[in-house]
């Protein structure tokens, strides 16, 4: 198992069974037509799992930015334009929706339009189109798939670590693969860690619920204050205190209190990563796109314009 530090803590997210997944991925990659690695639309770049990049590589790959329902729709736009000018296809979905998903044909058959053809020439009609359909855990792969089939056919549930092995699911001319979510063994930043952790991708029981709590108030507040407030009824000055302190008052608004009149810091923490995952908060986005590198602008007079012209 792999462990890495989230607010102090040590954690183990790595489990075998998802190096398991990795190396079954490397197999079945020969398989299919195409990748469709789901994201969710909250943490697009958190939730890039850099080594299904890795093993996906040189295959048609388009990106589904999944929980778009719970995602702000500006950020979501931004991200779009963001994989748009990285020259990868990227769709938003709320998979909740049934049949929604089956708006990804399209966008499947014109990266497969050359396969399709030369299949066509070749005389194979009826040839079924193979997806791979990859991603972290809990960020909607089954469901997406439910949504494309229009029925329940892969079982699907908020937690994280619920599809064991890969399936195939058949629908219409296509054949679908649904496959266990993986995250790799070490995180780029502690934001990556804590982004995953807030969504649900990482199991909460290997986690400090209180830490998880207070880290996500203080990401949230940052960006989406008013939501905030406007959920949990404080004034303003709540977004002074430091984070513990917030989680405490919040929890003595809901009455979340022990013997003693002490607060439920523990029962205040559950409801608030409840509330925040079940987008009681409004919808929020906790990842913006990076800005592009601005050029700097060619100095015409400028010594150095004169020094670095080639002689
Ligand atoms: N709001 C919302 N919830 C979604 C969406 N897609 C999936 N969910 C919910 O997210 C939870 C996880 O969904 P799953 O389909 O089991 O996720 P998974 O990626 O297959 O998870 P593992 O098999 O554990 O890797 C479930 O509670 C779904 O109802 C979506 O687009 N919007
Ligand atoms: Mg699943």
């Amino acid at each position: 198992m792999n462990q890495d530090i989230i607010n102090g803590r040590q954690i183990h997210w790595f489990p075998g069974h998802m190096a398991k997944t990795l190396r079954l991925m490397e197999t079945e990659i020969r398989n299919v037509d195409c990748v469709l690695q789901i994201l969710d639309a909250r943490i697009p770049l958190s939730s890039l799992n850099p080594e299904i990049e890795r093993i996906t590589e040189g295959k048609p790959h388009l990106y589904v930015l999944n929980k778009a329902d719970l995602a702000d729709p500006d950020i979501t736009r931004q991200w779009l334009e963001y994989f748009k000018s990285a020259g990868a296809g990227c769709l938003p979905m709320d998979s909740k929706q049934r049949g929604k998903a089956s708006a990804i044909k399209g966008p499947i058959e014109k990266e497969l339009a050359a396969l399709m053809e030369r299949r066509r020439n070749k005389g194979m009609v009826g040839a079924r189109i193979r997806v791979m359909v990859v991603g972290i855990p809990n960020v909607g792969k089954s469901t997406f798939i439910n949504s494309f089939a229009g029925t329940t056919r892969a079982k699907a549930a908020n937690k994280p670590g619920v599809t064991r092995g890969k399936q195939w699911i058949t629908v219409d001319d296509y054949d679908l693969m649904d496959m266990p979510g993986v995250l790799w063994k070490k995180f780029d930043t502690l934001e990556t860690a804590t982004n995953l952790a807030f969504i649900g991708s990482i199991r909460d029981d290997i986690l400090d619920i209180e830490e998880l709590a207070c880290g996500l108030l203080s990401s949230v507040r940052a960006i989406y204050p008013s939501q905030l407030l406007a959920r949990y009824k404080l004034d303003e000055s709540a977004l002074e205190l430091p984070p513990y302190e917030l989680l405490q008052a919040i929890g003595a608004k809901r009455g979340m209190l022990i013997s003693g009149g002490e607060v439920d810091t523990e029962r205040a923490a559950k409801m608030l990563v409840g509330e925040f995952r079940a987008s009681k908060w409004g919808r929020i986005s906790l990842e913006r796109p990076p800005h592009p590198v601005e050029e700097p602008e060619w100095e015409e007079d400028s010594d150095a314009a004169q020094t670095d012209q080639p002689s």
